[in-house]
């Protein structure tokens, strides 16, 4: 039985990932902060389905003996690094720790993961911010870099840092270059669950209004199951490489909107105010992915349509409201 140790297993994609191989047969491992595990019916929401069929460790990314210990204690065959901070601030107060738990964790891992499982083939969650203000578009594998936020800068730093263990240790290490995708395991601080969520809440009559940032930003969203599956091809490689995932289509945050209220019979037009707070000091406009080496070489490809997912997000989020009364 091999064991997979997921590194943020109770956030979206740690928890589809975690379904994904235990229904391969894997032995699964996953590592979340001492705060969730005292705060279960929010923080592991996303695994109470599988919780009693996976093994957790506490563990906290910015302290580097707590990595190396569960390494050690789980000597995994394959490690899936998806904690970080995810959300794309530019808020002057959070870069400190976005770069410590993108960057310096993701050198706590690998560096524990070479002393003690130098085997283990190890996937790193990059993301499209590392293209940022990109110069070509769609992006693929051979696009220039040129992030524009800090949480850009601590994913790519971490990126060349996975490149130099797997060139320079010749460990099996993988990156997933992500583009946006979303379900409705997302978290409530992203635009598309913003909505979804919103949206419910309006129609349920718990809510009136939904106050957003430029609705004209534009995304090339997928369906984040589908996106774990990319994660997991990666590692079934003969060679590890570099692979952007993505549908390869964009959208605007206005499209969103329109097909999430439609879904509840509503005019977007009605509920939604401007708020100049939301807007991002410098906007990435150009992100689009191609994800053309996925396709051949992992096998992958996208399988939910930009409005399916919207429609499953809304749906959803009324079905947990109209649960939890
Ligand atoms: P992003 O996702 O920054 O692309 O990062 P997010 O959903 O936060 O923003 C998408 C776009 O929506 C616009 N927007 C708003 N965004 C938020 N959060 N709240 C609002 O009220 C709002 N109004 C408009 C934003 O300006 C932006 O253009 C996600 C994360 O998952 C990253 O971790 C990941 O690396 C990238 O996707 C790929």
């Amino acid at each position: 039985m091999k064991r997979a140790l997921i590194i943020g297993i109770n956030g979206q994609d740690g928890s589809y990932l975690a379904e994904l191989l235990l229904k391969k047969g894997y032995a699964v491992h996953g590592v979340v902060r001492r705060a969730a595990l005292e705060d279960p019916v929010h923080r592991l929401a996303n695994i109470s389905g599988v919780q009693k069929d996976i093994t957790l460790h506490v563990g906290a990314l910015d302290n580097h003996l707590s990595i190396y210990k569960i390494v050690s204690a789980v000597r995994p065959d394959e490690c899936y690094h998806l904690a970080s901070s995810s959300f794309v601030s530019y808020n002057f107060e959070d870069e400190s720790s976005i770069l410590s738990n993108n960057f310096m964790a993701t050198h706590s891992l690998l560096s524990s993961i070479k002393e003690l499982a130098p085997d283990c083939r190890v996937y790193f969650a990059g993301s499209s911010e590392m293209f940022g203000d990109a110069k070509a578009s769609p992006q693929n594998e051979a696009t220039p870099f040129n992030p524009r936020s800090v949480y850009g800068i601590s994913k790519l730093a971490a990126f060349h840092l996975a490149r130099n263990y797997r060139e320079h240790h010749r460990m099996f290490v993988a990156a997933g270059i992500l583009y946006n995708h979303e379900s409705p395991r997302r978290g409530h601080e992203f635009v598309t669950r913003k909505i979804s969520s919103t949206v419910a809440k309006i129609k349920l009559g718990l809510a009136s209004n939904l106050a957003l940032g430029n609705i004209d930003a534009r995304r090339d969203w997928g369906y984040a199951p589908d996106y774990v599956k990319a994660m997991h091809a990666m590692l079934q490689r003969s060679a590890p490489g570099d692979y952007v995932v993505a549908t390869g289509v964009i959208h605007s945050v206005r499209d969103f909107l329109r097909i999430a209220f439609s879904v509840v019979d509503l005019d977007f037009e009605r509920y939604v105010t401007i708020n100049p707070d939301y807007f991002r000091p410098s906007e990435v406009v150009n992100l689009c992915g191609d994800a053309s080496l996925a396709r051949r070489e992992l096998n992958w490809s996208p399988s939910k349509a930009f409005g399916d997912i919207v429609e499953e997000m809304v749906l959803a989020d009324i079905e947990l409201l109209r649960r939890s009364g």
